[in-house]
């Protein structure tokens, strides 16, 4: 169904739809889940949002020839673990907002102590589903280590201890490279390549995959950076003009706007250069590439 959409506009309706009724599933959690943590789950895993991740893991798993079926417990493995991190980031201790995804933040309406409890539900849950839905077992194991790796203790969670106290370096532009490939990149890599595993594809395909993703979240990063600098609050459904309050290092910050723009236009070409084992079955993630870079939201 979804690789008959003709556009990308298409396909991503689509796809989302799919998504979001699989997540709503994977979130029915019945009688012996509290009623407020349950509530507190679905309001931001539900919340209107991009859902770049599971995209990038259908998108995947179609370039490599699988059955997107078998992918999908994947993708909401994924989104599970975004949105625990967004929860954890937006608390008080951390980034302190109070509006994501156009709604307010999880602790503004649950209060801390279950949003974290919220956060810390998703991400287990994530496991679970990969463990339990992805077939066969080998590659289920392989999953479960493909992302509790990105979102660990060297990954996602290594990028956002950086960025609390990224502590000094001559190299000021590395230093914002090395916290995004880890806080953005990880999981855009983990996504593509979870889609590959899902299809059974051979380590060429899986590889050529993950170095699309890296370049992917710097381009994601980069223009996300851009968006806080010159976004629409309610498109974007977050606050703007935030980094720039708290002297975040940022990439128009350390480049300025022209040349950050710049950068993340050669990144996108780099981007599609690393799916040529792919072709042609790969056109639709170059066309991912240039709507991360042209994006609004
Ligand atoms: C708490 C372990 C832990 C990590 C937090 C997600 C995160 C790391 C920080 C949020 C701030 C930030 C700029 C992260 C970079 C990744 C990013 C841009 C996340 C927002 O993702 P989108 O734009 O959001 O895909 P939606 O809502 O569309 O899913």
């Amino acid at each position: 169904m979804i690789q008959t959409a003709e556009t990308l506009e298409q396909y991503f309706a689509e796809a989302r739809r799919q998504i979001d009724a699989a997540l709503s599933a994977y979130l029915e959690l019945g009688p012996d889940c509290p009623q407020l943590l349950a509530e507190a789950m679905r309001h931001s895993v539900l919340a209107p949002a991009k859902r770049l991740r599971p995209v990038l893991v259908l998108m995947a798993c179609e370039a490599c020839g699988g059955d997107l079926a078998r992918a999908m417990p994947a993708a909401c493995a994924v989104e599970l673990v975004h949105t625990y991190s967004l929860i954890h980031d937006d608390l008080p201790a951390m980034d302190d907002d109070d509006l994501r995804r156009g709604r307010p933040t999880c602790h503004k309406v649950y209060g801390e102590a279950m949003a974290i409890l919220a956060g810390d539900a998703l991400l287990a849950r994530a496991f679970e589903i990969l463990a339990r839905d992805i077939e066969p077992a080998q590659t289920a194991a392989r999953c479960v280590a493909t992302l509790a790796e990105a979102a660990g203790p060297t990954r996602l969670v290594a990028g956002q201890a950086d960025d609390l106290q990224p502590g000094e370096s001559d190299d000021r532009l590395k230093l914002l490279e090395a916290i995004h490939a880890r806080k953005t990149g990880a999981l855009l890599c983990a996504s593509l390549e979870l889609g590959a595993l899902c299809a059974g594809a051979d380590d060429a395909r899986r590889l050529a995959l993950a170095a699309y993703g890296r370049r992917l979240g710097m381009v994601f990063q980069i223009t996300d950076d851009l968006l806080d600098v010159r976004g629409e609050e309610q498109a974007l459904g977050k606050r703007v003009g935030k980094d720039a309050d708290r002297g975040k290092l940022t990439f128009p910050g350390l480049l300025g706007v022209e040349a950050s723009l710049q950068e993340a236009t050669a990144l996108t070409a780099e981007a599609c250069e690393q799916l040529a084992p792919l072709a042609p079955a790969a056109e639709r993630l170059k066309a991912l590439a240039h709507y991360v870079l042209e994006r609004d939201r």
